[in-house]
């Protein structure tokens, strides 16, 4: 892979991000993703968030559940307090450009790089990696086009997507290399906050992942209080007290995880929950835990359910949103076009 391109300062400051409605949302995504979506509204910056409904597909989605799972995440994004007067909310399969950029993409980007992703590795471990979809193979390069049909400069994600990010600035430093032009912006990552990586409560070197089979391993945006706190006390630790420094966390990845996410939802530092907690016994840290994640998560719960009874506006939402971030799109997309030696005789 290439050695990292410095952001080109001439692009207009542009966040995008998005998550995939293959699943419920749990804790390591509102974390790690949707809470930050949020707060990046108060930058300045234009922030188009979007519901990665082409890149669910890469794995079996039973229809039913993917529209009711695209707008369970639509929910979640509006429940997390992002405001579609401020940032534009759409589901990426209504906006053809993903998916015509992803194409001209796959033709600059090699099947090597593909092979090398460690998402492609784990989601294939066990299985026959020929026996997948070749979706699944070109995700990262679909991904791609969602960041630069924007001319997106920066994107908010989890630790897991640092690969895919890289990769995103290696396809688009290739299109402009091959085409001679300085046309698509070396997009900076947002890896932000004690929260980037959010581990499995059943195993603290896995991560939370909303296609874990276990529903012990995580905590679910739609699970109530109670659920909550049953998870949260039965979450795997190691039977020492919470240690003085934040070093003494070093070699216990369960121990860390749960300091790691009290911080993270209390808007703290993990320095300050050590500090706080010292010498605190699991039997005593896990009720805390547990009561601030439900102060913290029940008024989104509540708030998702209420935007659920209403599908039809959800659609709405996605369809207006779609409107705006066409607009955006489609004269980028003509650009490429034109750039790849396209003939467009109908303008
Ligand atoms: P799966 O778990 O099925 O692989 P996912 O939850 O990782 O799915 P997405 O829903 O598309 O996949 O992820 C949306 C966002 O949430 C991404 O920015 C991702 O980095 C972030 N995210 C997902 N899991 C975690 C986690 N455990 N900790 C922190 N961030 C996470
Ligand atoms: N691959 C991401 C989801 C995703 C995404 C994006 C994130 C698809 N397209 C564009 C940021 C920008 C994941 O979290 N699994």
């Amino acid at each position: 892979m290439s050695a990292p391109v410095a952001a080109n300062p001439a692009f207009t400051p542009r966040i995008f991000s998005g998550i995939q409605p293959s699943g419920g949302m749990t804790l390591g995504n509102y974390l790690g993703a949707l809470k930050r979506f949020a707060e990046k509204q108060d930058e300045g910056i234009e922030t188009i968030y979007c519901v990665v409904d082409l890149h669910a597909i890469t794995v079996w989605q039973d229809p039913e559940k993917l529209r009711h799972q695209t707008r369970e995440i639509t929910a979640a994004y509006l429940a997390s307090g992002i405001d579609p007067a401020r940032s534009i909310i759409f589901n990426q399969s209504q906006v053809t450009g993903h998916a015509e950029l992803a194409w001209i993409l796959n033709c600059v980007a090699r099947i090597g790089w593909m092979y090398r992703m460690t998402q492609f590795k784990d989601k294939t471990a066990g299985k026959n990696a020929e026996n997948s979809s070749l979706g699944l193979l070109a995700y990262p390069s679909l991904m791609a086009a969602d960041i630069l049909l924007y001319h997106t400069t920066q994107v908010p994600v989890g630790e897991d997507q640092k690969q895919h990010l890289e990769l995103t600035r290696d396809i688009a430093a290739k299109f402009n290399h091959d085409y001679g032009v300085d046309f698509f912006p070396i997009t900076e990552p947002l890896i932000e906050g004690s929260a980037t990586r959010v581990m499995s409560l059943r195993d603290g070197t896995k991560k939370m992942s909303k296609s874990d089979p276990s529903d012990a391993s995580r905590i679910n945006l739609t699970d109530d209080a109670d659920t909550i706190a049953k998870k949260i006390r039965k979450a795997t630790t190691d039977p020492n007290p919470l240690p003085e420094t934040l070093e003494g966390l070093k070699d216990r990845p369960e121990a860390r995880n749960l300091v790691n996410i009290y911080a993270a939802l209390e808007g703290s530092t993990p320095e300050a929950v050590i500090r706080e907690f010292a010498g605190a016994q699991f039997g005593t840290f896990k009720p805390r835990l547990a009561d601030l994640a439900v102060a913290k998560l029940s008024p989104i719960t509540e708030a998702m359910n209420r935007y659920m009874q209403d599908p039809a506006e959800i659609d709405r939402i996605l369809g207006e949103g779609a409107a705006r971030a066409d607009a955006i799109a489609s004269p980028i997309l003509a650009k490429t076009k034109e750039i790849v030696g396209m003939i467009n005789s109908r303008r």
